[in-house]
């Protein structure tokens, strides 16, 4: 299989543990765009569910396929939350952010009663780092956060629009992403705890504890890792 066919092969696995009357968190990335496409035309069919997105491109695109959106509202919780990541290890922890939305993902899947990832099968690692660990930072402290994650042996680097480009990507909440290269992340409670001590980083890439299971495809079949 191709990676573009694994990742259809895991959306359509996560696609069948959505039922009727499910608030769904929809994630962000080139995965979980496979899984909203899939879910629109099970939308058009008649499955009767509501989502709230992880960005404003899986937005877009959930409301362009005639999924039914809810707005954030006060006691809003989500039955099933469907989301990429970056790596993850075999005890469900993660790094998320690849894709710019790590904190909105944050937000909803901690709002969410159970986190499924999809992934191909570039994505299960023994141990967590090889990819660079982002972090949503505001503009104003970035000087600051710079020298505490290089303290922390991050060896950070402020995400481009473009790779090249000379200005700044951008979040959601026009916020920058700093992709952070510590190497292998052999306790990644201890450096999740570690930034949260730094004022001015949002939120860190490191999501633990929230996901529920995986479905990562493995010579061409989808594995559920719990
Ligand atoms: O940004 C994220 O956390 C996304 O889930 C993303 O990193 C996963 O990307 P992919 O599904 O395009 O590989």
């Amino acid at each position: 299989l191709t990676l573009a066919q694994e990742k259809q092969v895991a959306a359509a696995a996560a696609l069948r543990w959505v039922r009727d009357g499910m608030l769904l968190g929809l994630g962000t990335g080139s995965t979980s765009a496979q899984f909203i496409m899939q879910l629109g035309a099970a939308v058009q069919n008649g499955l009767k569910v509501q989502g709230t997105a992880t960005s404003l491109a899986s937005e877009a695109l959930a409301r362009q396929l005639g999924i039914p959106l809810i707005a954030p509202r006060r006691g809003l919780r989500f039955d099933l939350a469907v989301d990429g990541a970056d790596e993850l290890d075999g005890q469900l922890r993660l790094i998320k952010g690849g894709g710019g939305a790590l904190l909105r993902e944050k937000v909803l899947e901690t709002a969410s009663d159970y986190l499924v990832v999809i992934g191909d099968s570039s994505k299960l690692v023994p141990v967590l780092g090889r990819f660079p660990l982002p972090l949503e930072v505001v503009p104003f402290a970035l000087p600051w956060v710079l020298d505490a994650v290089e303290a922390l042996g991050g060896a950070p680097v402020v995400r481009m629009a473009q790779p090249g480009a000379t200005d700044y990507y951008f979040s959601d909440q026009k916020n920058l992403l700093v992709d952070c290269h510590f190497g292998q992340i052999l306790e990644p409670e201890r450096l999740a705890a570690q930034l949260k001590t730094i004022p001015g980083i949002v939120e860190h890439g490191l999501f633990l504890g929230l996901a529920k299971a995986a479905i990562v495809v493995r010579d061409g079949a989808a594995l559920v890792l719990r």
